[in-house]
């Protein structure tokens, strides 16, 4: 997979893929990073990138040419490109998404900066817009390092044991059930007996209910749109 980010601050975003497995991702060629700046395309004199909203409005929009030129360059180097614009208007950005994504060659994400881009570049370019949440960020950079790390740990070869993605929060449209390790008490504090037995079907069950209650409780939202799922069997 190849990530291209688009953005003005590239040194937001690069540092999270220096550490750690998306580090190792890189060394072992599985992931691959690029960093494209609009100022770099800008074609007056002090490369602005930005200016007054038509019709007014608070806050300066980036306006198209830097961006569209930039991303005909990508286009045409990479025909199979998809590419992504980060803006709280998208459509939420859903474990299912990550995992789709996953499959793709090379993905491009569109940062914008100040109150956002104009919105023809991204009727034009914009294979998919996501926003990651109901609030607003103060660009796309953060939400861009989101969705990308999301997706990663999805594609073949980026996590140890992928065993670790199947009863992950979301896999199956509930939260994930709460976990445990050693010891088995802290400060008078007990994990579940089944736990400690090892009947894997009974420890299986009690993770399926502990999940349900999870999901009711703090997601009704999630609960409701999956209620098949928490049926007994
Ligand atoms: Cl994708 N971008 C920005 N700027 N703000 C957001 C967002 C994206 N998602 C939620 N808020």
């Amino acid at each position: 997979m190849k990530f291209t980010f688009v953005t003005l601050f590239e040194n937001l975003v690069k540092p999270y893929f220096e550490d750690s497995i998306l580090k190792r991702a890189q060394n072992a060629k599985i992931l691959e990073l690029e960093f494209k700046n609009p100022r770099d395309y800008a074609k007056n004199k002090h490369q602005k990138v930005d200016d007054y909203q038509a019709g007014g409005g608070a806050g300066l929009l980036m306006f198209p040419e830097p961006i569209c030129d930039l991303l005909d360059i990508i286009k045409k180097d990479n025909p199979n490109a998809h590419i992504i614009f980060p803006a709280p208007a998208g459509k939420p950005f859903r474990q299912i998404d990550a995992k789709r994504l996953a499959k793709k060659e090379h993905i491009v994400f569109v940062s914008g900066r100040y109150e956002g881009i104009d919105e023809r570049v991204i009727e034009e370019y914009g294979d998919e817009v996501f926003s990651i949440g109901d609030y607003v960020l103060t660009g796309g950079e953060l939400a861009s390092l989101v969705m990308s790390d999301a997706i990663s740990r999805n594609i073949k070869g980026v996590l140890g044991n992928e065993d670790s993605l199947s009863e992950e929060s979301f896999e199956d449209g509930a939260l994930e059930a709460p976990s445990f390790t050693k010891p088995n008490i802290f400060r008078d504090s007990a994990i579940p007996s089944e736990f400690l037995k090892g009947n894997h079907a009974i420890i299986c069950t009690l993770k399926k209910e502990m999940s349900g209650l999870k999901t009711k409780y703090f997601r009704p939202d999630l609960f409701l749109r999956n209620k098949g799922q928490f049926d007994e069997k």
